[in-house]
């Protein structure tokens, strides 16, 4: 099938790249193409089979008069080559301007080099994606903005189609608080509609294709999780303290609750709070270390024991939820089957916790740092998954 091509600009450093690898998928990223490589500019087309439609990702445009006329140029320049050549495969077909909280403030200045830097693409939708805005206030400020540029004049007003906004990887605060991916699906379908009719992908594929992303975004959560546990709970004490995980516990798990976007209803609720208990009372991080102790070939320090155990704990528990979640959102299960969700969890936590940590620690070098028993406790479970 025909797709369309998503053009993808906005200033430098304002998340291009890592908003196009959370929609394509990690894999899709590595398989770049060269494109309009006839046109001069070396913009990359990132494609994926079952993605509705392509990504082209192109130089960033630098605020500053003379520099953002550079990027603007490199954008306007391959857009008119593009058009000359009569290159079908690579027409713009939606457009991605990128706007993050940082620049905003430079946006009104420059909206008519953006403008102009796409202007033969005639009649194809603007969509603006507000990213890196991480407050309810700070993207609303952004929002404001952008909207005050596009009014400004009749002929821009006409081109903006939709704001949509997004956190494209997980972020985590100073804090320990943790901010999961969002607004990700929503564009992937308002993209899919703006398309020409006979571009569109249908409805079902493109609900396919976001389940996936769903699930990816849930692995990336249950990642930044592991490794905040792997930190917090990394330190030489002869057990490992469970309550300390029991923050990153909740927040893990609200967090891939948020991906799936099941209702937050007292029943949910309900449940959340139940399969985050589970994790802190399943198996101890007692027994867990004395049963490490008799293991022959181990040869640790403590905190690094205790970092294996606390990352598998909240590995687990991530992808208990994730599994969970899905279910409910696929309408498989229900939320309110509490016994079958505690079953889920607790068996993830329990049944291969040792096998899972004994594994992990066995590889680890002496002064394994924290990336280190992150791969470690990753990989012990996909060791599993592959038996
Ligand atoms: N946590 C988090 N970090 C982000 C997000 N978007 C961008 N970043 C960070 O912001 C920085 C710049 O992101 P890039 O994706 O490289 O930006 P870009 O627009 O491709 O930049 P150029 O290619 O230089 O034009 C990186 O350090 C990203 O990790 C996001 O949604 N969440
Ligand atoms: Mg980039």
């Amino acid at each position: 099938m025909e797709k369309g091509n998503v053009l993808v600009v906005g200033f430098a450093g304002v998340g291009k790249s890592t908003l196009i690898k959370t929609v394509i998928g990690e894999e899709a990223m590595g398989k770049a193409t060269a494109c309009g490589k006839k046109a001069g500019a070396d913009f990359k087309i990132y494609d994926n089979k079952s993605i509705p439609f392509r990504l082209i990702d192109t130089t960033g445009i630098e605020p500053g008069t003379f520099k953002e006329k550079k990027g603007a140029n490199a954008v306007k320049k391959w857009s008119g080559d593009i058009i000359k050549s009569g290159d079908k495969e690579n027409q713009a077909s939606v457009i991605w301007f990128c706007v993050d909280k940082y620049t905003a403030k430079y946006f009104p200045s420059t909206i008519d080099a953006f403008i102009d830097a796409v202007s033969v693409w005639k009649n194809v939708p603007i969509v603006v994606v507000i990213t890196q805005a991480y407050t309810e206030e700070e993207s609303a400020k952004v929002k404001e903005i952008v909207e005050k540029a596009f009014m400004s004049k009749k002929k821009y007003a006409t081109r903006l189609s939709d704001i949509v906004y997004v956190i494209a990887k997980p972020r985590s605060e100073e804090d320990g608080t943790l901010l999961p991916p969002m607004g990700i699906t929503e564009l992937i379908e308002a993209t899919n509609n703006l398309m020409p009719v006979g571009l569109q992908a249908a409805e079902k594929d493109v609900a396919r294709y976001n389940l996936s992303r769903k699930r990816a975004m849930s692995h990336a959560v249950v990642s930044v999780a592991t490794l905040t546990g792997i930190t917090v709970g990394g330190v030489a004490a002869p057990v490992v303290d469970l309550m300390l995980l029991k923050p990153t516990e909740s927040l893990e798990v609200e967090s891939i609750f948020k991906i799936w976007g099941i209702k937050k209803t007292k029943k949910s609720k309900e449940v959340l709070k139940m399969m985050i208990d589970l994790g802190t009372v399943s198996i101890t991080g007692k027994t867990l270390a004395s049963a490490l102790k008799v293991i022959p070939g181990i040869n640790l320090g403590a905190a690094a024991v205790n970092a294996a155990i606390s990352g598998t704990i909240i590995f687990a528990l991530g992808e208990a939820s994730a599994f969970v979640f899905e279910q409910i959102y696929t309408g498989k299960q229900t939320i309110n089957d509490i016994e079958w969700v505690q079953k889920v969890v607790s068996d993830s936590l329990t049944s291969t916790a040792l096998d899972k940590v004994t594994s992990s620690v066995k590889g680890l070098s002496k002064n394994a740092d924290k990336t280190e028993i992150l791969n470690a406790v990753v990989s012990s479970f996909a060791k599993k998954q592959l038996a």
